[in-house]
């Protein structure tokens, strides 16, 4: 490995022009919008046959995808016998959403996955315009039972049903029927019957009843209604939400669940003794984003508090501040964790999806707990994931000066596992936190300094999917500001020049890090797969997932470097990187 003397071709020009380029950069991540929304309709491709060709360049490896076509939201994930289950949201037509069904695969290990026939699919009254998105639970006698939204007419009234398996000793689930007795549950009165959708796990409480949440919004007030039930077949409504705030839209597929507050196994969704705590999920139409709370559930009221130190709202914590939605967690009773997968939609153009024959995938499986200090979640790639680690290169205390960017050879850089330790010798470096930013969010403050905008502490990390002439690149990187009275650490993951393509929509994903700088070390774990690049910042406190769509840096003409653009010396104290194989994928 060689270490280079780093020349940023375009550095002086951005610097000089910084205030063109930030408004040029609004204005290009307004035309090009946003992430592409689930229900965006585009009739002329809902049903088109896949291209002949479909290992198109930018298909990934290891990351969740069937052979061909649309998927969004992750479904009714859960362990039985032995097996794993996920179902997802799928269009079996064509490569832009529409035709919606919950399609099925199972696995042993969540990383390799066989594919089986459709688990549900409209057939019925009452699902007839569609199958949506909803959860699933394990009742007594571990027999599991899906719950999932039925559209039952053409302006998209939603009612929520159930089904269950054909035949429970078989592990695979391959059957499910819907019984006659569905719907379980109508939009009554005052409810908003075409936002009224996608409901949870049921909790059971000592009180002899079920629970359950179905996202929904009032007059711009996004809610969750709770139901209750004796024998999950008769639900009936709570007089008032478990939650809602407003001012922040349709809630969608809701997650409710509790964690520990002394370990880092996962709860059993029904956990309520103890010392927990309780996380609500909602999936912000709107923005699509999501956002999480921590909080408590008074059982005995069916109130859930967040705690003040969760923010409830827009700018509240996420699980992953890039394309990553509709989100869903289950109990791993096998390893008594909770394990988090989320939908990663493309950004390119959906003229783009329907060349390629596909579009969406599943970000890897994460393990999801309460970080120490009660506040926020943290979250870790699977550990099974390591069985795809093949050549394995290795660098230590490696110094990094002004710069500075050294190319990590000897694995395939298109697909790869980094996971690496920085250092500094002080913070001293770190550059004021300019009054003028502090009212940015993390990711126009990212869009406004870059990693190539010279800094004090960073801007340092990986230059993931990079060409050889580093003409496209896609850097996860960190910059540690001087706030008032403590040092503000932000990440970004920023696909502004991953790809030439203009109609790409290329955000500087970023948040900032609740990381502990005590010891002058930041961690940065990335997982490269030829369109998408998962980050977990400072042992996964911090998460951000990005789709690119590099032309050069594609297969074997990918490079991955470590950098550093700030004055202070940065150290990589430990780098390992891996290879990794494909694994059997539907
Ligand atoms: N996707 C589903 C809905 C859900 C949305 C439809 C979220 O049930 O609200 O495909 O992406």
């Amino acid at each position: 490995m060689e270490a280079l003397k780093f020349v940023w071709g375009l550095k002086g020009l951005i610097w000089y022009n910084g205030v063109v380029v930030m408004i040029m950069m609004i204005i290009i991540v307004n035309i090009n919008g946003s992430v592409e929304a689930s229900h965006k309709v585009y009739r002329e491709y809902q049903s088109l046959p896949p291209p002949l060709e479909l290992n198109h360049i930018h298909r990934t490896g290891f990351h969740f995808q069937p052979k061909h076509h649309w998927i969004n939201d992750p479904n009714g994930p859960m362990y039985y016998q032995g097996i794993y289950h996920l179902f997802y949201q799928y269009n079996p037509k064509g490569a832009v959403w529409g035709n919606i069904v919950w399609a099925h695969s199972v696995s042993t290990d969540m990383i390799n996955w066989k594919s089986l026939d459709l688990a549900i699919y409209p057939s019925k009254l009452f699902d007839q315009y569609g199958c949506w998105s909803g959860s699933s639970t394990i009742l007594p006698g571990n027999k599991p039972v899906i719950l999932y939204t039925g559209i039952i007419d053409k302006n998209n009234t939603q009612v929520q049903n159930y089904a269950v398996p054909a035949n429970y000793s078989d592990p695979y689930l391959q059957e499910w029927i819907k019984p006659n007795n569905n719907p379980l549950v109508f939009p009554g009165i005052g409810i908003n019957k075409t936002e009224f959708r996608d409901p949870t796990t049921a909790w059971w409480d000592k009180d002899g009843h079920w629970r359950i949440l179905v996202g929904s919004k009032r007059k711009g007030r996004g809610m969750v209604y709770l139901f209750r039930s004796r024998d999950f077949l008769k639900w009936i409504k709570a007089q008032h939400p478990l939650h809602s705030k407003a001012k922040t839209g349709m809630w969608e597929c809701p997650d409710f669940y509790p964690v520990s507050m002394d370990s880092a196994f996962g709860l059993e969704t029904s956990a309520i003794e103890g010392n927990i705590k309780h996380v609500l999920k909602v999936s912000l139409d709107e923005t699509r984003f999501e956002y999480y709370t921590i909080g408590t559930y008074f059982l005995e009221k069916d109130r859930y508090v967040p705690d003040n130190t969760s923010i409830d709202g827009w700018n509240g914590l996420r699980y992953d501040y890039g394309n990553f939605y509709a989100s869903k967690t289950f109990f791993d009773a096998s390893k008594n964790r909770r394990i988090l997968l989320g939908w990663s939609n493309e950004s390119d153009t959906p003229t783009e999806d329907v060349k390629k024959g596909w579009a969406g995938i599943q970000t890897i499986p994460r393990k999801v707990w309460l970080d120490t200090s009660g506040k926020q979640l943290v979250q870790w790639p699977i550990e099974e994931l390591e069985t795809l680690r093949r050549e394995e290169v290795h660098l230590s205390d490696h110094k990094l000066n002004l710069g500075d960017y050294v190319e990590i050879k000897g694995i395939t850089a298109i697909q790869a596992d980094v996971e690496v330790i920085f250092s500094f010798p002080s913070l001293d470096k770190a550059e004021p936190l300019d009054p003028s930013w502090v009212h940015m969010d993390a990711q126009t403050l990212c869009s406004h300094k870059g990693s190539t905008v010279q800094g004090g502490v960073g801007p340092f990390g990986l230059l993931t999917l990079a060409s050889k002439h580093l003409e496209q690149y896609t850097p996860i990187f960190f910059t540690v500001f001087k706030a008032t009275n403590k040092h503000v650490v932000l990440m970004c993951s920023d696909a502004t020049s991953s790809s030439l393509k203009k109609e790409v929509y290329k955000p500087s994903y970023a948040s900032f890090v609740d990381a502990d700088l005590t010891h002058k070390k930041l961690s940065l774990r990335s997982l490269i797969d030829h369109s998408v690049v998962e980050s977990f910042g400072a042992q996964g406190k911090t998460c951000i997932t990005s789709r690119v769509y590099p032309s050069r840096a594609v297969l074997m003409d990918a490079h991955l470097y470590a950098f550093n653009n700030g004055t202070e010396t940065i150290t990589i104290e430990n780098l390992n990187a891996w290879s990794l194989a494909n694994p059997q994928m539907n």
